[in-house]
């Protein structure tokens, strides 16, 4: 709904969202003929049936394909306006989900095909295309069963989530680093993260600065304290660890059980501090509202949800994690959405080039829904980090948990 104050801003209003919903449409169209040469450059089974969009991804596109000999794959065309080293970061891929099936492969328990990504093979035995017009895609095969939450409902889902990130964590602990190359730079760096919002700022190109003064200054007042897990990296107090960096609970593929089946996503899959991956996921788990939600009444924290992600989390962890990393999970649990924030503000001052938005003022709802968690994360900081303390305290001592 438009509410505009007099006619002429009303009529630009109503332009910026024709706009808006013009370029939203032409996004999402791919004729019939470009999805089948492209997937014909893959070795797929079948001939399609069905193309459709699928998930709620804020970079890539993605599509779900059934062939008419019943295979089902995922399509995705890789967004390399942010990813830059599209073929470095396909390497990775298949270095990483190469790794993940040798060490499940180990597990008498495990079943590596359905735990792990598959990739397939384009028709010059490599793993991705670029087409003429200079996309890259590639294709997985679709995980059959399996679902994803935007949102955790039950304390079952956030165990198995900490549990898939835990164990996640512990499969690539023996990856030689070297194999993987940054794929975004300095991707949680918050002092990277900030000196580009300081540079958006500065530049105000699309006039936006005047309108985000409040959000400015709650930025300003956490920059010292937001820099704590870099400062223990620094310093030696924390090391890096392959970790996945995006740890939204919808990353994670849940069974027709809620068991946590397979993490997805690896695309920024390179070294960083396990904090990181804790505190992403928490943002998504402990939220009783989406990431974006526009009433901020609505934003609470879910404490239950929160102590089964750690006890799942800590489930796979605990024999590997060093105690500056147990103390220093709290620390990421509040950088994480204020680090999301910055990086969405950043977006909405820029022009919104970055993420997909939904609506005109999608960058800016994002962020101050990320500001009311961080303000309700500060308010029980004490109590989160007790209760991590203690589930730690409980698997140290053998006692285990209760879900
Ligand atoms: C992006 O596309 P998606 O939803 O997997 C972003 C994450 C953000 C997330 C916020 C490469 O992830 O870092 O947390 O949006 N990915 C990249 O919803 O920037
Ligand atoms: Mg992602």
């Amino acid at each position: 709904m438009c509410r505009c104050a007099n006619l002429k801003s009303a009529h630009s209003h109503i332009c910026t969202c024709l706009k808006f919903l013009l370029l939203f449409k032409n996004k999402a169209k791919l004729t019939d003929t470009a999805i089948n040469d492209i997937v014909s450059r893959f070795r797929v089974q079948g001939e399609i049936v069905s193309c459709k969009p699928f998930g709620s991804g804020n970079i890539n596109d993605t599509y779900r394909i059934v062939t008419n000999t019943g295979n089902e794959y995922l399509l995705q065309k890789i967004n390399h306006f942010v990813f830059k080293d599209v073929p470095g970061l396909m390497n990775n891929l298949v270095k990483v989900t190469q790794h993940l099936k040798k060490k499940l492969s180990n597990i008498p328990s495990a079943n590596p095909e359905k735990e792990t990504l598959t990739l397939i093979e384009n028709n010059d035995n490599g793993f991705f295309i670029k087409d003429e017009a200079g996309a890259y895609w590639r294709i997985f095969l679709f995980l059959k069963n399996t679902k994803s939450y935007d949102q955790v409902v039950t304390e079952k889902q956030a165990f198995e989530g900490g549990k898939a990130f835990g164990r996640f964590q512990f499969l690539l602990a023996d990856l030689d680093t070297n194999l993987i190359v940054d794929t975004i730079p300095y991707f949680h760096n918050i002092e990277y993260r900030l000196v580009n919002l300081d540079k958006a700022i500065a530049a105000d190109s699309v006039k936006r600065a005047n309108t985000v003064r409040p959000e400015i200054e709650f930025i300003e007042q956490r920059r010292e304290q937001m820099g704590q897990i870099l400062r223990l990296g620094r310093n030696g107090t924390i090391p890096q660890r392959i970790i996945h960096n995006d740890t939204k609970f919808n990353n994670v593929l849940l069974d027709e059980f809620d068991k946590a089946q397979c993490v997805i996503d690896l695309d920024t899959v390179m070294p960083g501090y396990v904090a990181y991956d804790f505190g992403d996921a928490v943002r998504t788990i402990i939220n009783t509202a989406p990431e974006d939600e526009p009433d901020l009444n609505l934003i609470k924290l879910n404490i239950p949800l929160f102590t089964a992600y750690i006890n799942g989390y800590l489930q796979q962890t605990v024999n590997f994690l060093t105690v500056a990393e147990i103390n220093s999970l709290i620390e990421g649990a509040l950088l994480l959405p204020y680090i999301q924030a910055v990086r969405f503000l950043t977006d909405y001052l820029e022009g919104d080039k970055y993420f997909k938005i939904r609506s005109p003022l999608h960058n800016l709802q994002r962020t101050k829904a990320q500001f009311q968690l961080v303000k309700q994360l500060e308010e029980v900081k004490m109590v989160l980090n007790d209760i991590i303390l203690q589930t730690w305290h409980n698997y140290k001592n053998g006692q285990g948990n209760r879900f």
